[in-house]
């Protein structure tokens, strides 16, 4: 087996695969980015696993290396070793003074056959708190053992690659899990099963990444067959389509896990309040005949039918001069158009007779026209309609329309109306009384079949996405899928590129590649679970002992290693070492201060001001103008008034690299393309090509506007990539902050230097926060 390390170069960037290489067909490609975590033993922990409180029986687990001398030193020193995975009765001894504390069943899990991975034992003892006390107490005087952190042993079984991050994610769903179909989801999950099908990808991707890079190398010695690359293009493609299809699942694993939330809407004086206070069964919202008494959002968490439902009762929606109630109608539209699902309520009497007189009328239009109306004149006086403002509207799939007062209505009316609703494509309607509780069966009844409609059944099927984590990932990972298909007709060099992006997008939801914050963030999520049951005694704050040496462990041995992961971004030490005079800094800090541009310092306008990456720049440049949506679809750049876009002057479509930056601006108010160069105008033919193409993107005027403008010149041959920063980092100022300065007063040889080490410190400082 020969091993040996590719690499090339990318816009000054080194990539560099470790390739094993088994044989030309089918080489393995280790990344780098993997396994960057080993599982270097933090001592040996003990905790009490079972509930805080007098108990009958208490479960102490240990983990670690000592595991067997806490058995021995806590039993009689002549008991022999306990057999493994046996339940032993034993009589448990203080090991300072020999003094019995319980007797009980001891279970011995000897290392890797065990939750953790490491040598485990559990001593079930009687659930008394002297006992417990006095056991923990015992633990705790024997050397190199000490009190665990919560969610430590979870945290161990991972780093001992007892579990995968999904099924870490699993547990803690399954631990929180509150209704039957939550419970349902959480147990396939921590079973693998969402890992699985990510794993299975992987796979899947894998062998197409080694195929394409055995024809990079082979392909001119004819070893290898000219139709490797077809089938790994088709494969891509099918992984493509299946990774989409699993993200267009309309949520539904999400919705189950976070809880469906339904509002409660309509008119004053309908009934909302008295229809939340039935299916509470307590007075939880005031009722009472004045219209208008509900002010604020009254929310109530319900298992219906086995998902879990938060229901939002709101104030009526009227056109009103009172503030406080404006303010209710203004959340009520509000929590309306975020709700999963909309309870309409309508008055039975009043609106029958409306709908009634347009016999003509469908109810499915009867009730658009209802929320339209509902949703709008509420809303006079503000300067934007929710429904305009680029917030979605309430689908009317997700309502359930429910006629309420029976009890006053007409006998003849109510059997016209029902024919009405029992004729097809109406939307889910009812209706109830809820001064008798009439047709509260048939309610309930069409409100658990909606909600199934949304989260669908998370027994059968394939398993749902569950988190937003995963969905970042693998959204990500269809685009660069999306690029890789693109390069297939330029270079297969970069094809494999992007699959390695992709790749990598896949081994961040499974925890392949992992760092301290992803997990932090995660065992942070599991420890919330732990300090609610009672677990504050133990240490407030979350350490990571095993992650910090584990990451050192890491450090010493990665030549090049992984200082910060922001968002797409992934610095390493080399492009970090660019801040340093007298570097050019590469497309990767260029993109990350485009991101940290975007998500923090200039957050607050992120709707107004857009940014197109160097590496999608330089796609785009290489592509044609039919394939420029692939890119800059995902990028949402439509509504944003003012894009960025650092652009190099290398043109070819088939060698990489460049020796100079510049930045391009589309101001889309004045529908013009801006061009700041900091050298005589150098990269002016590229970024008038550029320009071009996105102006055939773009809806805009019928002729192409470009304009060079002057800006301050740098003063060396390397600075180039700095005055791209700091010229955009100026221009978003003086766009959306009003800045008087003008570009010559910030950028000078000094600032530009002050910039090169903000920047760095930045890094740092996000690397630690
Ligand atoms: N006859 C009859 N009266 C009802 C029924 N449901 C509610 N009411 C009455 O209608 C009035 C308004 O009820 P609420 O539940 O406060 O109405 P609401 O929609 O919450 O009103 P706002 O909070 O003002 O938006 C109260 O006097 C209720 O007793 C019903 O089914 N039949
Ligand atoms: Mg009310």
């Amino acid at each position: 087996m020969h091993r040996f390390l590719r690499t090339w170069v990318f816009n000054k960037k080194f990539y560099t695969f470790d390739i094993l290489r088994v044989s030309p067909r089918f080489a393995v490609i280790k990344n780098e980015h993997y396994s960057t975590l080993t599982t270097e033993s933090g001592g040996t922990v003990f905790a009490l696993s079972s509930g805080i409180g007098r108990c009958g029986v208490a479960v102490v687990r240990v983990s670690g290396p000592a595991t067997a001398l806490a058995i021995r030193l806590l039993s009689k020193p002549t008991a022999r070793q306990p057999k493994p995975r046996v339940a032993t009765l034993t009589r448990f001894y203080d090991p300072c003074t020999r003094q019995q504390i319980d007797q009980g069943i001891l279970l011995w899990f000897p290392k890797p056959q065990s939750f953790t991975g490491e040598d485990c034992a559990e001593f079930h003892v009687h659930g008394g708190n002297a006992v417990i006390k006095a056991f923990l107490t015992a633990l705790a005087k024997i050397p190199n053992v000490r009190l665990a952190e919560a969610g430590e042993f979870t945290k161990r079984a991972f780093l001992n690659g007892k579990l995968e991050l999904t099924e870490v994610e699993g547990l803690s769903d399954l631990l929180h899990a509150e209704t039957e179909a939550q419970h349902q989801q959480a147990l396939r999950q921590m079973q693998g099963e969402l890992g699985k099908l990510y794993q299975q990808w992987k796979q899947d991707l894998l062998k197409c990444a080694a195929n394409v890079e055995a024809y990079i190398d082979f392909s001119e010695d004819d070893n290898i067959e000219a139709d490797v690359l077809d089938e790994a293009r088709n494969q891509i493609q099918i992984i493509q389509n299946q990774i989409r299809n699993h993200l267009n699942d309309n949520r539904r694993g999400e919705l189950l896990r976070d809880g469906v939330q339904v509002a409660l809407l309509g008119e004053p004086n309908v009934g909302k309040s008295s229809l939340l206070n039935i299916i509470c069964q307590r007075p939880a919202a005031i009722v009472s005949s004045i219209a208008g008494t509900t002010r604020d959002v009254i929310e109530s968490f319900h298992n219906i039918g086995g998902y879990p439902v938060t229901f939002c009762d709101t104030a009526g929606l009227r056109q009103t001069t009172n503030l406080v109630e404006l303010e209710g109608v203004r959340r009520a539209i509000k929590r309306g158009l975020q709700a999963d699902i909309v309870i309409l309520m309508l008055d039975a009497v009043h609106q029958c007779n409306k709908f009634l007189e347009r016999p003509k009328m469908v109810l499915g239009d009867y009730i658009s026209e209802q929320l339209e109306t509902l949703m709008a004149t509420t809303n006079q006086g503000e300067s934007q309609s929710p429904l305009d403002s680029g917030q979605r509207r309430i689908n009317l799939n997700d309502v359930v329309v429910v006629f309420n007062k029976l009890d006053l209505v007409d006998k003849s009316l109510l059997a016209n109306l029902q024919k009405r609703l029992s004729s097809p494509g109406t939307p889910s309607c009812c209706a109830i009384s809820c001064l008798n509780q009439d047709g509260l069966t048939h309610f309930l009844d069409t409100l658990v079949k909606k909600i199934k409609q949304r989260c669908g059944d998370p027994s059968v099927g394939n398993p749902s996405l569950t988190q937003q984590r995963h969905r970042v990932h693998l959204t990500q990972c269809v685009h660069h899928l999306g690029m890789s298909l693109h390069y297939f007709n330029h270079d297969e060099v970069l094809v494999a590129e992007q699959l390695r992006r992709a790749l990598r997008q896949l081994g961040k939801i499974v925890g392949q590649f992992v760092n301290d914050d992803i997990l932090n963030v995660l065992f942070k999520d599991f420890f919330a679970l732990r300090r609610e049951e009672g677990e504050k005694k133990r240490t407030p704050e979350v350490t990571s002992v095993l992650l910090q040496s584990s990451n050192n462990m890491a450090g010493k041995h990665e030549r090049n290693p992984i200082v910060l992961d922001y968002h797409n971004t992934l610095l390493r030490q080399s492009d970090v070492n660019l801040l340093d005079q007298p570097n050019w800094i590469n497309d990767n800090i260029i993109g990350f201060a485009f991101e940290y541009f975007e998500k923090e310092q200039f957050g607050h306008c992120a709707d107004l001001i857009g940014f197109i990456s160097p590496s999608v720049t330089q796609a785009i440049k290489l592509s044609s103008d039919e394939e420029i949506c692939i890119f800059l679809d995902p990028l949402n750049l439509q509504q944003k008034h003012y894009i960025f876009m650092a652009v190099n002057d290398n043109m070819a479509a088939n060698t990489y690299g460049g020796t100079h930056w510049s930045l391009l601006v589309y101001d889309r108010n004045i529908e013009e393309f801006h061009h700041f160069d900091s050298l005589t105008p150098s990269n002016q033919n590229v970024s008038m090509c550029l320009s071009q193409k996105l102006f055939n993107y773009f809806p805009g005027p019928d002729k192409l506007y470009f304009k060079e403008r002057t800006c301050p010149r740098q003063e060396n041959g390397y600075d180039c990539g700095m005055h791209v920063i700091s010229t955009c980092e100026h221009l978003i100022r003086e766009f959306v902050e009003a800045c008087i300065l003008t570009l010559d007063d910030v950028i000078s040889l000094a600032n530009i230097q002050k910039k090169r080490q903000n920047l760095k410190d930045l890094i740092y400082q996000l690397k630690t926060s």
